[in-house]
């Protein structure tokens, strides 16, 4: 889909919307089921880069220590945990900068991962930066997918990270596409940016070729010290709005109300559930954020009458198509080059540099 087409989309009376939404998601998906997905930062910390919304990046006084990376048994031990308490996939997330073949701390992250894919779940790493000598390494591994969000418009990127460039978040994403493994990439909403910049993001993820299997949306969790410590919070509306624009441009990608549901309502969940969310992160902690209590996520989707996905870990990565070129910028010329800034400018509605 094009700018246009999801702006128009978005701005729908929100019934209308949702109408839409919902058709998209009861076409593509079971009505009724949720993917339930847990967390582990297996190397919290001390990361090297400077994402304005970040706990883990060393710039800031947030509190958060540096760790190391944790032991494989250590990590077997919540896997396994994870697996009795009904998640389906697990997602292991390291603030790193990257990882590099041939280092000890590259061959600790492969062990975890041929270790917890004997564990019968999904498996989902974030490792930052990768190229594709270890986007192939990791998929050999085990990996199902990588999670790497492109975060917001390739405009409003360079507000928020000045370490690295939107392009090169392509670029790992490129990587892992031509490793075989599933894209899971989305972004935040939150970060000072306009309702534009979000549906550019969507832009972008919509010109990926093969489409990304899941798409995560974070709501920004302030976190004390960043420079975001005190952005100001998304609309509900907003965030449901966006949500079922997302289910309807990538019927067929998981749509995972990630970071930032204990901001919300049960209700406003609900209503996000219904615009086709159909992931989220199960379990008590996020990285180093909180999350719902797994009894209150559990008994809600009870109450909804919905019930967790079973797992599919050996499932291949979404097709591509062949009518349009690889990768992860298939269709939006403008991204990542020097005049995509332009582009966003022209539209006019640009009215924020950072958010704080
Ligand atoms: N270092 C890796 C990277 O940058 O891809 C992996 C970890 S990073 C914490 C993964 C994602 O978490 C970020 O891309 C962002 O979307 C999300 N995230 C981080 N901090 C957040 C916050 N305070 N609120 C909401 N989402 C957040
Ligand atoms: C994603 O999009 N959200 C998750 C996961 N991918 C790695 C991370 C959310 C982090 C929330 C903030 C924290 O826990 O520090
Ligand atoms: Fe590091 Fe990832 Fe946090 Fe950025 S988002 S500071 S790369 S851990």
């Amino acid at each position: 889909m094009t700018f246009d087409q999801l702006h128009q989309l978005y701005h729908l009376p929100l019934f209308d919307l949702l109408r839409r939404a919902r058709d998209v998601h009861e076409a593509h998906w079971p009505a009724d089921e949720v993917q339930l997905c847990t967390l582990l930062s297996i190397k919290t910390g001390g990361c090297s880069e400077d994402c304005s919304y970040c706990a883990q990046s060393a710039r800031y006084q947030t509190g958060v220590d540096a760790g190391r990376l944790m032991a494989c048994e250590a990590v077997m031990e919540r896997a396994r945990a994870a697996r009795a308490s009904g998640s389906t996939r697990f997602c292991m997330g390291a603030a790193w900068k990257g990882v590099r073949s041939g280092t000890r701390k590259f061959d600790e992250v492969l062990e975890i991962v041929r270790g917890v894919s004997k564990l019968g779940m999904e498996v989902c790493v974030t490792l930052g930066e990768l190229g594709a000598d270890e986007a192939h390494q990791l998929r050999e591994a085990g990996v199902t997918a990588y999670n790497h969000n492109i975060d917001t418009s390739p405009e409003h990127y360079p507000n928020i990270v000045s370490s690295h460039t939107f392009d090169d978040r392509l670029q790992t994403i490129r990587h892992v596409q031509q490793a075989g493994m599933s894209v899971c990439c989305g972004g935040i909403v939150g970060l000072g940016e306009t309702v534009d910049d979000r549906l550019r993001m969507l832009e972008v993820l919509c010109g990926f070729n093969p489409a990304p299997e899941s798409v995560p949306i974070n709501s920004l969790m302030p976190m004390p010290g960043t420079p975001l410590e005190g952005a100001a919070p998304v609309e509900v509306f907003d965030l449901v709005r966006l949500i079922a624009v997302a289910r309807i441009a990538l019927p067929k990608a998981k749509v995972r109300l990630s970071a930032g549901r204990t901001q919300l309502t049960e209700e406003g969940q609900t209503l996000c559930f219904f615009a086709g969310a159909n992931s989220i992160f199960y379990g008590d902690k996020l990285l180093t954020a909180s999350n719902p209590q797994a009894e209150q996520d559990l008994r809600l989707l009870q109450r909804l009458g919905m019930t967790p996905q079973r797992p599919d870990p050996a499932q291949a990565p979404p097709p591509a198509d062949p009518a349009r070129p690889l990768g992860p910028c298939g269709l939006a010329p403008a991204v990542a080059t020097a005049d995509a800034g332009a582009g966003a400018g022209e539209r006019g509605e640009r009215s924020v540099a950072a958010a704080s």
